[in-house]
């Protein structure tokens, strides 16, 4: 397989980068750690590795050093498409370089090939009550398939430590093959009821495959947006808690399914990927208000109302960018160059040019500008998929790309068993004192 010849090419090399840092310059120091670090979710303390992607505060997501206009151009498209293969962007996490087009294709078969879903898998989500979450069911169809884990089984046979990163390969290309008809399945069974089996088609691309799966109306739009997404969604470095679960579980040599799961189920909470829905939700209750898109001084003034209220403007801060998310960026310019007249999106433009001010004026927020969370709804709205819960399903999709491509080099490089130490308070209170 192309990918597994290109890795294994960079290997060697790779291997006597990190041997040679560990060995020779493991007593170097590369940060410290606070007290209020210790009390403030790890904030800044520098401590885990990738090379997968890099989120810089100040220019946002470089994906293997490119940033996101730069990925969107130079990444290989299907013919006649505007946005790119998501296959191609999944070579360039895995690889760490641009695919030619035939390159991007070979991942896009090599989905194709591993994208049935066996039949217990849609038996055990038929079996679940109706009002189950999205991302419960989409979590358990994920740990449905771990029972064909290639790297549990091969570890079962005594595979060698050096081979760790080729099943887990496979198990990345398997479980990223099959997550779009699982998604699309979720959604028919969830929202319409609609529980016949489906299937891919093999001659489509990721994205066409999934928008023809999910049933919108506008399928070859969608299918560009689809593309987009997943591509934007997929890696924003290794801290987020999507990415770190992931990392986490995996790093106990559980395998790509159980450790995704784990990504899964944190990203279901509502200070990570739930953000979207409450994004659009709050959008639309703008709308509601004033009966369409108001004036910017009726804006300015509802979004003071939310923050005395106690509450947040949901898509605007974030952890690390100190700028606008150049996500939210592309997703907008997308957005315009198709549908400019939409209210929500008019409304959404509107928002980008009001609210940063008012968070600056509030100045509590470090960066007053939006993040991926407040535009990716307002486009998934548009094309008819308006059951909010599913949006963090579909950022599910988009992140299992980049968390499983982290996952192969963590096992290609011998990452070891994460394990940080805990003090006690007391400890705390005995340091603070010196
Ligand atoms: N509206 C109102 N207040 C905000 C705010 C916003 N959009 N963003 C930050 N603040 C407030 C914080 O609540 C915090 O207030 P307190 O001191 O009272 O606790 C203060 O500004 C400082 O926060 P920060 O250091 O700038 O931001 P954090 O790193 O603590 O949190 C984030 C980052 C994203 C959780 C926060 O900006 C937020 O809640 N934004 C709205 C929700 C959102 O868009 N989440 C999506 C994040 C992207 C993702 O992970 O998917």
């Amino acid at each position: 397989m192309l990918i597994h010849e290109k890795i294994a090419a960079q290997l060697p090399s790779w291997r006597e980068r990190v041997t040679r840092l560990a060995r020779d310059y493991g007593e170097i120091v590369i940060g410290e750690v606070t007290i209020a670090q210790v009390y403030g979710g790890m904030r800044e303390v520098r401590s885990l590795v990738t090379d997968v992607s890099f989120v810089d505060p100040e220019t946002g997501i470089k994906l293997r050093g490119l940033s996101v206009p730069e990925v969107l151009k130079k990444l290989p498209r299907p013919r006649g498409a505007k946005t790119p293969y998501v296959g191609g962007l999944f070579y360039l996490l895995l690889v760490g370089e641009i695919p030619s087009r035939a390159e991007a294709e070979t991942v896009e078969a090599e989905w194709a090939r591993r994208a049935e879903v066996p039949d217990h898998v849609f038996k055990m989500l038929k079996a679940m009550p109706r009002e189950t979450p999205a991302m419960t069911l989409l979590s358990q169809a994920v740990l449905a398939l771990q029972g064909g884990s290639v790297f549990a089984r091969m570890y079962q046979e005594g595979m060698k430590k050096d081979a760790y990163w080729e099943a887990a390969l496979e198990d990345a290309l398997d479980l990223t093959a099959k997550l779009p008809l699982l998604a699309a399945f979720i959604y028919r069974m969830k929202y319409f009821g609609e529980t016949k089996k489906l299937r891919s088609n093999p001659r489509q691309d990721y994205g066409t495959n999934f928008a023809r799966l999910m049933g919108v109306p506008d399928r070859k739009s969608y299918a560009e947006l689809a593309r987009l997404f997943f591509i934007l969604h997929s890696d924003h470095e290794s801290g987020n808690a999507s990415a770190h679960a992931t990392h986490l579980v995996g790093s106990t040599l559980s395998d790509a399914y159980y450790a995704f799961s784990g990504g899964l189920n944190a990203l279901a909470g509502p200070l990570h990927g739930l953000a979207t829905q409450e994004a659009v939700k709050w959008l639309l209750s703008v709308l509601d208000t004033f009966g369409g898109v108001p004036g910017r001084d009726e804006l300015y003034k509802f979004a003071w109302d939310t923050l005395n209220d106690g509450r947040v403007i949901p898509g605007y801060g974030h952890a690390v960018l100190r700028v606008p998310d150049p996500r939210f960026i592309a997703q907008l310019e997308f957005a315009r160059a198709r549908f400019p007249d939409d209210d929500l999106l008019r409304l959404a433009g509107l928002v980008y040019e009001v609210v940063p001010q008012v968070l600056k004026e509030q100045g509590k927020a470090k960066n007053p500008a939006p993040n991926v969370d407040a535009i990716s709804g307002t486009l998934q709205y548009h094309y008819g998929v308006r059951e909010f819960d599913f949006y963090t399903v579909l950022f599910g999709v988009g992140r299992a790309l980049g968390v499983t491509a982290n996952l192969v080099w963590a096992r290609a490089l011998g990452q070891p068993i994460e394990r940080p130490k805990s003090l006690t308070t007391a400890m705390l209170e005995e340091a603070a004192k010196t």
